[in-house]
């Protein structure tokens, strides 16, 4: 059993159970010239998390426990996109248009792709999601179940919205869930703090954060 100093409490988790999920971490949502830019963004803060969230993917590989990358994003006729979804915001670029990355969060566009850092290996698996939470209308909880796991670390982006709604579907799935609090970036930094502290609030309601220090410590990296 490994036990990672994290808040509220210790997360205790059987290594053989666990698994790491980095959410979205593409180029439409961290580089210049994609959605999260044209949504007003300053996207540097979430570039800068690029080589923690490296750290825990090397961590994981060489642990050899499963790694599920996800990608937001929609099928080329936008049929699983709701117009809702679409006209939201002031974008200058809506999802679907043709950008400096190729069509926004479109799957097989540039920018629909995970930072080159970051690109999945051979073997692990990657999920397209057409929401904020990667449960929705994919197959990641029958995929997680099949291979055995209960307890998941999560990285990626935004804190406090796909990151953020994916840790409570995972919850009420019942999941045991930790995320990495140095490995996941807003582009409003109260909101980080803030999505960390509702997830460990009330003796951890929807799960624990911990720093990558004492993931290291803890998984024994
Ligand atoms: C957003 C995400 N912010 N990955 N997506 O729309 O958090």
């Amino acid at each position: 059993m490994a036990i990672i100093a994290a808040q509220p409490y210790d997360f205790e988790c059987p290594i053989e159970r666990l698994g790491l999920i980095v959410i979205d971490m593409q180029r439409d949502f961290i580089e210049p010239g994609g959605f999260g830019e044209a949504l007003g963004n300053d996207v540097r803060p979430l570039g800068r998390i690029v080589p923690v969230v490296h750290e825990l993917l090397t961590l994981f590989r060489r642990l050899q426990r499963p790694i599920v990358h996800t990608q937001e994003g929609h099928a080329r006729d936008l049929s699983d996109c709701p117009p809702a979804k679409r006209r939201r915001g002031e974008a200058s670029l809506r999802i679907g248009d043709p950008g400096p990355m190729g069509r926004v969060l479109i799957e097989g566009e540039p920018g629909f792709a995970i930072v080159p850092e970051l690109a999945p290996l051979p073997g692990e698996l990657v999920i397209r999601k057409p929401g904020k939470g990667a449960f929705y209308a994919t197959s990641l909880d029958e995929t997680l179940r099949g291979l055995g796991l209960s307890h998941l670390l999560f990285a990626g982006v935004t804190t406090e919205v796909c990151v953020q709604t994916t840790m409570r579907e995972a919850n009420d799935r019942g999941y045991e869930c930790l995320l990495c609090e140095d490995a996941t970036e807003s582009y409003f930094p109260a909101f980080k703090s803030a999505a960390l502290a509702m997830i460990r609030a009330q003796g951890g309601i929807v799960g624990w954060t911990a720093p990558l220090r004492a993931v290291r410590e803890g998984l024994g990296g």
